[in-house]
């Protein structure tokens, strides 16, 4: 190992060819003057192909993971010369063609070298120097995040957190003990009690809630046409999202057809973003948060132009008017009366909305008469408009709005979500990989923390349990205590992607004990007192992205190399510890990791032409023995070495192939023989469930949600950015909004510490020219970025391309709080997210209000410029 270990740090991939070897890095290089920070000098971006695969490669290519939470599912392959990575290549399987799509990674993937063979790696189970097991003053909580570390064998690390677990079930029960669902740690803990789980809206927002009530799909995926009809539209709408940031991977091409067609695309949100220029389209500015009230403009324009399917709302929804209500409604109003402002006396008129949203006037009503009754139109939405607060309403009106243009159902129509990898393309998967073949582990403990009050629930000793997002588990207000102790960090970057960084800051030093399993010396293993170094997948037997992927495509990777350092994986440190505490590990885990990566293979699928599931891989005899594990040999279309190192398995598409599916299909041509599975069986734009819930659940007002899609004040947001909440009034103390971009250098957090992605992507934050402007801000100054919740250091990207009174603070920047000062210097977008929830209990990232001004402290230095965050033995 040692050797290895030598020539990788040894090893140099220049940084000039990484940087050149990538159109895209170059084209958002070009973008901004300061994208470009680090930028190398002298590189010519055109001479070098650094990530190509060229006939005189010498050594080995194989498949490799890229499995990080980014939207794209790409094959990553890489190129091993004596044990050590020299090249990164993709998808080369197949000639690339619309038909037949490569599944090309992004530069993020290409940089991954860096993550597994990183001099940042953590190599060795560590521990806090001051924390000692038992608790109370033991534990010296108060040092989290600033105290030294010690080196621990895996055996003193996996007895401390063995004792310590037993000690706080003993002592305190489950209720004091908070997790994640992780793979390894967590399993066992399940085991021993199990543990509150944390529910978070996470990605999809308020789409999380239970979507089928109102008759859509859940998370509303899955009802948007497959990529071969998109050309069939006349108008492709985009509202919020940015898919070419945050849908890597091939993504886009699915739109390519349709982009040379001539279709028109029009985007909605508060910037024209990457995505909405390469659609080259139309923009319609709408602050962040305030998708409601736009959409009730163009619902209001779209009945006054005459220009809605009555039609399709009488057969296929209830609710839209007082002639067609479901039959459990409870109040005597309807859509369309709310609309037209009979019940509270206010039109919800172009105007209306205009001087909540942003939106002209005229943008309002020129987006109504586009996506009227006769034009064929795809109105599809990422899922930024929902991850603000107030935006509980959104799915349901996104899908009135599309019904009334009787959207749905039909070729060149289309109403629905448009997301990660699936952001242009849907219909049933055409291939899949098989079952590891683990048993289900049950967590005992069903009651839930809302994530934009977790750490708030730990100091107040106290949560609401209101069920689980993306579930049917919602229920009303249900106050119970809860004396947290133990936090176990496994899989899920609390620390960091969870709102309120400063009130985290607090809440994690209340801790007894806190536990990690990290690659590096992020922010969760930073405020940890046990920090485990886990292994990479590329260190792992193999398997398969567990995301999504295209519908079309399977991807797997397999073993770069031997685990590095002390590192282990999940299932060996869950063995251990379940060992320790008595549970036969067995019964958790009874296949090793390679059966479970076997079982995985054998049961992959494709769907042939006529429809039906076949096996895809050819395994022999041969095969099963070699890999010394049990498997019947079996017939499919691709040999099993030829599947590995591929990296994937793509079924190729033809025009008018029997693979084309239109999204809600069924559902119009017979609807009495596929109902929707709302309790009408149709979409129910009046759903008494809807407001009932939402109501009960303690986060917003009695009364507040109607059962249509009523405009709900958000409770910073819009309002927020007026003194008194009065929209139109004096300024607020903090006047813009602040929205999260999901940001190129990083998947989330991850990756954020590679030097490569650094040097390519700064990082900055994003305002207004003309707000600049009149700040006195140049390009390139550093700006304190601040409000009631935090502050922020980041240096301004002066940008036309961002709406005025909004700021765009990108995602994940890993946290460097310094608490004298009470800002942190690295971007945390959560250092501006404060414990406010409405609604269903929805972390708003999006519609938070803030401040900027210029610094007056020492100017930022490049993120790049920085030294690396390595840990550092005391
Ligand atoms: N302010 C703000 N906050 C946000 C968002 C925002 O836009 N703004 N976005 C939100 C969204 S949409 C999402 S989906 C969430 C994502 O939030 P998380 O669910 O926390 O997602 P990741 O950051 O991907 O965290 C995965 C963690 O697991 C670790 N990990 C990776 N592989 C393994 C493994 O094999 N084993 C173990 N044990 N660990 C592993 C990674 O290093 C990382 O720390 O963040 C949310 N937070
Ligand atoms: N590189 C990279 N890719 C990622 C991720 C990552 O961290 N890095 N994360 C992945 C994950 S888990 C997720 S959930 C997705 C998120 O994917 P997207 O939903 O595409 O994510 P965002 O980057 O938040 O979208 C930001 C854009 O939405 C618009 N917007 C912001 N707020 C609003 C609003 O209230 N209304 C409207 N109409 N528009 C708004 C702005 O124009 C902004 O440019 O990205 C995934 N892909
Ligand atoms: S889009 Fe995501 S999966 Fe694809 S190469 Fe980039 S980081 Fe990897
Ligand atoms: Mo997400």
């Amino acid at each position: 190992m040692g050797s290895l270990i030598e020539e990788i740090s040894g090893k140099a991939l220049s940084r000039r060819r990484f940087v050149a070897g990538s159109a895209a890095l170059a084209a958002s290089l070009a973008a901004s003057s300061s994208l470009v920070a680090c930028q190398p000098s002298g590189q010519d971006a055109g001479s070098a192909t650094g990530s190509a695969e060229s006939a005189d490669d010498e050594g080995v290519w194989i498949s490799a993971a890229c499995w990080h939470n980014c939207g794209g599912r790409c094959v990553n392959r890489v190129l091993m010369k004596n044990g050590v990575v020299v090249r990164q290549g993709s998808d080369t399987s197949h000639e690339d063609s619309f038909e037949w799509l490569q599944q090309r990674g992004c530069p993020r993937g290409r940089a991954q070298q860096q993550q597994c063979f990183g001099a940042d790696r953590l190599k060795y189970p560590m521990k806090r120097k001051s924390w000692q097991p038992g608790g109370g003053e033991n534990a010296h909580g108060e040092l989290r995040g600033k105290d030294d570390w010690e080196r621990i064998s895996w055996d003193e690390a996996i007895g401390y957190i063995a004792d310590e677990a037993k000690r706080i079930y003993d002592t305190y029960g489950p209720r004091a003990v908070v997790g994640n669902g992780g793979p390894g740690i967590e399993q066992v803990l399940a085991n021993m009690g199990g543990y509150l789980q944390v529910t978070d809206t996470s990605s999809c927002g308020t789409y999380s809630f239970n979507m089928t009530k109102l008759g859509l799909p859940s998370a509303d995926l899955g009802e948007t046409n497959d990529r071969f009809d998109l050309k069939n539209a006349e108008t492709i709408v985009l509202v919020g999202g940015n898919s070419v940031w945050s849908s890597g991977g091939s993504t886009m091409n699915n739109f390519d057809q349709a982009i040379e067609a001539g279709v028109q695309f029009v985007y909605v949100g508060p910037s024209y973003n990457a995505t909405a220029a390469y659609f080259d389209a139309r923009w319609i500015p709408i602050y962040p948060g305030t998708d409601t009230a736009f959409l009730l403009g163009v619902a209001y324009e779209m009945i006054e132009q005459g220009v809605i399917d009555q039609e399709f709302l009488d057969a296929y929804c209830v609710g839209f008017d007082a002639e067609h209500m479901p039959a459990d409604a409870q109040l005597d109003e309807n859509f369309k009366g709310y609309v037209m402002g009979e019940y509270d006396g206010t039109p919800k008129t172009a105007a209306w909305a205009s001087a909540i949203c942003g939106a002209s006037e005229e943008d309002i009503a020129w987006f109504a008469g586009t996506i009227g009754k006769d034009h064929k139109v795809m109105l599809l939405h990422n899922y930024a408009l929902a991850r603000c607060t107030s935006a509980d309403n959104v799915p349901q009106l996104f899908m009135t709005v599309g019904a009334m243009g009787g959207h749905m159902g039909k070729s060149g129509h289309a109403t629905g979500g448009a997301y990660k990898t699936f952001a242009g393309s849907h219909g049933p998967a055409l291939a899949a990989f098989g079952d590891a073949g683990l048993p289900a582990v049950e967590n005992p403990v069903t009651e839930s923390i809302t994530a934009p009050l977790l750490w708030q629930s730990i100091l107040d000793k106290s949560f609401n349990s209101t069920g689980f997002a993306y579930s049917d588990t919602f229920n009303a207000q249900d106050i119970k205590e809860a004396d947290i102790k133990y936090l176990s960090l496994e899989g899920a970057a609390r620390v960091q992607n969870t709102p309120s960084t400063v009130t985290a800051i607090e809440a994690l030093r209340s801790l007894e004990f806190v536990t990690c399993s990290s690659h590096f010396f992020n922010a969760q293993a930073q405020f940890s007192d046990i920090v485990l170094p886990i292994t990479t997948e590329w260190e792992r037997v193999g398997g398969f992205p567990g995301h999504q992927r295209s519908r079309e495509t399977v991807i797997v990777y397999t073993q770069v190399t031997e685990p590095l350092y002390e590192a282990k994986t999940d299932q060996e440190i869950g063995t251990l510890l379940a060992e320790k505490v008595g549970i036969d590990p067995s019964t958790i885990w009874p296949l090793s990791e390679k059966q479970q990566f076997f079982n995985q293979i054998l049961g992959c699928t494709y769907v042939d032409e006529a429809g039906s599931e076949q096996a895809l891989v050819t395994v022999s005899q041969d095969d099963i023995d070699a890999w010394q594990c049990d498997g019947k040999p079996q017939e499919g279309v691709v040999a099993l070495d030829e599947f590995l190192k591929n990296g994937c398995y793509t079924v190729k598409r033809a025009e008018g192939d029997a693979y084309v599916r239109i999204g809600y299909e069924d559902y119009i041509k017979d609807p009495e023989a596929n109902p929707r599975p709302s309790d009408s069986g149709k979409f129910e734009i009046y759903c008494q469930y809807k407001a009932d819930t939402l109501n009960s659940m303690g986060y917003s007002p009695d009364g507040t949600f109607k059962p249509y899609p009523n405009y709900v004040a958000a409770p910073e947001g819009r309002e927020g950015t007026f003194a008194d909440g009065a929209i139109g009034g004096e300024a607020s103390a903090y006047p813009f909004i602040v929205y999260n971009p999901h940001y190129l250098r990083r998947a989330h957090p991850v990756l954020d510490n590679e030097p490569w992605l650094r040097e390519a992507w700064p990082n900055p934050v994003f305002v207004n020219a003309s707000d600049a402007a009149a700040k006195g801000i140049a390009d390139g100054d550093t700006v304190r970025v601040y409000n009631a919740h935090g502050a922020t250091l980041r240096t301004a990207s002066v940008t036309e391309i961002i709406m005025p009174g909004c700021v765009g603070l990108p995602h994940g920047a890993w946290l460097d709080y310094d608490e004298d000062e009470g800002i942190d210097h690295a971007g945390t977008d959560n250092v501006l997210c404060g414990t406010v929830t409405s609604g269903m209990g929805t972390s708003g990232y999006n519609n938070y209000n803030c401040n900027y001004e210029r610094y007056e402290g020492a100017a930022l230095v490049a993120d790049c410029a920085l030294p690396q965050r390595i840990v550092e033995l005391g």
